[in-house]
C-alpha cells in the first residue's frame, strides 16, 4: 500500500498506537489517532502532536473513517467494538499494528506465539542467533512495538517477533519465513469469546506461509497438532516427552536436534540455565529455531547453559534470611501459573489474583494443593480464586489489599528454604498498568524488606 496522502486511522494509543501513528505520518500518511481514553490519563501524545497528527481522545467518532483507506489498531483494542465493525462494514482494512510493520519489513520475520513461554522463547532465541554472528532485532509482545524498530530494520536483519493472539486476529498477509507455536491453553476467553476462537487468532500465524517457510510446533499439545493438520510449511516439531525422526527432543537425558540425517547433541536438560519442565520445551524451541536458521550446534548449546532468563518470568530477585523471592508477575493465566509452581522444589509460599480473564481455576487449585503452603490473594479475582481453592478443600488462604502487604504477610510467614512466589494467574490491569509495573512493586517491596530484616522471625 502506498501510504504517501492516504488517510489512515489509528485506534488506542498505547505503545503500539503511538509508534504506529508516528510511524505512518513519517511515510507520509494523513493520519488521525483516537484512544477512547482522555487526555488526562494520556502522556506520551505531545510528540505525536508536535508531528501535527490529529488527536481525539475520549471516543472514537463514525465520522473519522469517512475517505479513510485503512485502519491500524492496537492489540488492547477487540475487534468488536463498533467503531472497528462499521470501518469493516465500510470495506476498509483493518489491520493489526504487526501486520503494518511486517508489510514495511525488509527482513525475514521468525515470529514465536503460544499460550505460555513466548517471552522467554523469543528472548532466548535472539541471544541464540546473536551469539551465532546475525544481526538481529527482537520486538513485539516482548514490550517493544514492531512498528518502533522497523524503520531501523534492513535487509541483513533477523527479525524476531513475539506475537500475542490479539495481534494476529487482525493480520491479513502476515507471512513468517519461520513460525513456531509453543503450546495452546485457555488464556483471553473474555476477549476472544472461546478457545476456539483463541486457538483460530493463534493459528493465524501460519496462515499465509507456503513450503519454503518453517512451521515449528509442540509435539506433546494435543491443540496444537489439530492446528498442524493445515499446514503449508516444512513442518519441525519439538518434544520433550519423546524421540522424533526430526526436530528437537530429549534423548537420555540430553536436548538434541535430528536434522537431515543428522543428530545434534547440545546439553544435557541438567545444564539449562532456566528451571522447570516448561523452560526444557522452550529451550528446544528456540534451539530448533535458532539451528535452522545457520547457528552452529555448539554456539546454541553454549547458549542453552548460560541465559540469564527474562524479567518478571520466573526472575530470582532477592534471597532474604533463607527465603527466596520469586517474581513471575508475567504468570498472567493459570496454566502459567502451574508450570512456575512446578520449577521450584521447595516449600511455596504463592502471591496470586488480579483481573481474570475468564479462565477456569480448577486446574490451578489442585496444583496448589499438592506444591504450596499459604496463598495471599489480593485483586478482583481474589473471591473466585477462594472458591475454586475451598472446592479441592485448600484452606490456608490469606486475603490482603495490596501487593506490599502480600509480600509482608508472606515474609512473616516464611522460613528459611521457603520461596515466596508471586505468579498471579491473573492480568494485572485491576491494580497496575502492566504487569512489568506489578512486578517492579513486588521488587520494591522485597527490597523494602530487606532493609528491616527485624521484621523476620526465623
Ligand atoms: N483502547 C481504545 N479503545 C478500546 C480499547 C482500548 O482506545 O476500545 C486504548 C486504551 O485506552 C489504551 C490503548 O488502547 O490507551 C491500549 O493499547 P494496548 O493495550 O494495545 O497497549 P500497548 O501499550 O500498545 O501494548 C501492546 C500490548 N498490550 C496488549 O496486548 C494488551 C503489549 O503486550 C505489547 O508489549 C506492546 O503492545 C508492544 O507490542 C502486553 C500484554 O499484556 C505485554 N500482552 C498480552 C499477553 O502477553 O498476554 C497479549
Amino acid at each position: 500500500m502506498d501510504f504517501s496522502a492516504a488517510k489512515v486511522v489509528v485506534v488506542g494509543l498505547g505503545k503500539s498506537g503511538v509508534a504506529a501513528a508516528g510511524l505512518l505520518n513519517r511515510l507520509g500518511a494523513r493520519v488521525v489517532a483516537t484512544d477512547a481514553r482522555d487526555k488526562e490519563e494520556i502522556v506520551a501524545l505531545a510528540p505525536l502532536r508536535a508531528e501535527g497528527i490529529r488527536i481525539i481522545l475520549g471516543e472514537h467518532p463514525l465520522e473519522i473513517l469517512t475517505h479513510a483507506a485503512l485502519v491500524v489498531v492496537s492489540p488492547g483494542v477487540p475487534r468488536t467494538i463498533p467503531f472497528l465493525q462499521e470501518a469493516r462494514r465500510r470495506g476498509i482494512e483493518v489491520w493489526s499494528e504487526v501486520e503494518l510493520a511486517y508489510r514495511l519489513s525488509p527482513a525475514p520475520i521468525i515470529a514465536i506465539t503460544g499460550a505460555n513461554g513466548k517471552t522467554t522463547t523469543t528472548a532466548w532465541l535472539g541471544e541464540m542467533l546473536k551469539a551465532g554472528g546475525k544481526r538481529v532485532m527482537v520486538a513485539g509482545n516482548i514490550g517493544t512495538p514492531l512498528t518502533a524498530v522497523i524503520e531501523k530494520v534492513t535487509a541483513a536483519h533477523l527479525l524476531v517477533v513475539e506475537v500475542s493472539s490479539f495481534q494476529l486476529e487482525s493480520t491479513r498477509e502476515f507471512r513468517p519465513h519461520m513460525a513456531a507455536l509453543l503450546n495452546l491453553t485457555p488464556d483471553h476467553l473474555d476477549r476472544h469469546g472461546s478457545f476456539a476462537a483463541y486457538a483460530a487468532a493463534k493459528g493465524r500465524i501460519f496462515a499465509n506461509q507456503d513450503s519454503t517457510d518453517y512451521c515449528i510446533l509442540n509435539a506433546d499439545d494435543e491443540e496444537v497438532g489439530k492446528l498442524g493438520e493445515r499446514l503449508q510449511g516444512q513442518v519441525y516439531p519439538f518434544s520433550s516427552r519423546r524421540e522424533l525422526t526430526q526436530g528437537a527432543f530429549i534423548k537420555d537425558g540430553s536436548l538434541v536436534i535430528r536434522a537431515g540425517g543428522k543428530l545434534h547433541r547440545l546439553c544435557s536438560a541438567g545444564e539449562l540455565a532456566l528451571p522447570g519442565g516448561h523452560n526444557r520445551e522452550n529451550a528446544l524451541a528456540a534451539a530448533l529455531m535458532a539451528y535452522l536458521s545457520g547457528v552452529d550446534p555448539q554456539v546454541i548449546a553454549a547458549v542453552l547453559k548460560n541465559f540469564a532468563g527474562v524479567a518478571h518470568r520466573c526472575e530470582t530477585v532477592a534471597e532474604i534470611d533463607g527465603v527466596r523471592f520469586v517474581n513471575d508477575s508475567k504468570g498472567t493465566n493459570p496454566e502459567s501459573t502451574m508450570r512456575a509452581l512446578e520449577a521450584f522444589g521447595q516449600p511455596i509460599i504463592l502471591i496470586a489474583g488480579g483481573r481474570a480473564k475468564g479462565s477456569d481455576f480448577g486446574q490451578l487449585a489442585k496444583a496448589v494443593k499438592e506444591r504450596v503452603k499459604r496463598v495471599i490473594l489480593l485483586g478482583e479475582a481474589a473471591p473466585l480464586l477462594q472458591r475454586a481453592l475451598s472446592a479441592v478443600g485448600y484452606r490456608s488462604v490469606l486475603p490482603v489489599a495490596s501487593l506490599k502487604d502480600a509480600v509482608r504477610e508472606a515474609f512473616s510467614e516464611a522460613v528459611p528454604g521457603d520461596c515466596i512466589l508471586l505468579s498471579p494467574a491473573c492480568a494485572s490491569w485491576d491494580m497496575f498498568t502492566s504487569f512489568e509495573e506489578r512486578g517492579e512493586v513486588f521488587k520494591e517491596a522485597v527490597a523494602q524488606l530487606g532493609g528491616g530484616t527485624d521484621e523476620k522471625k526465623v
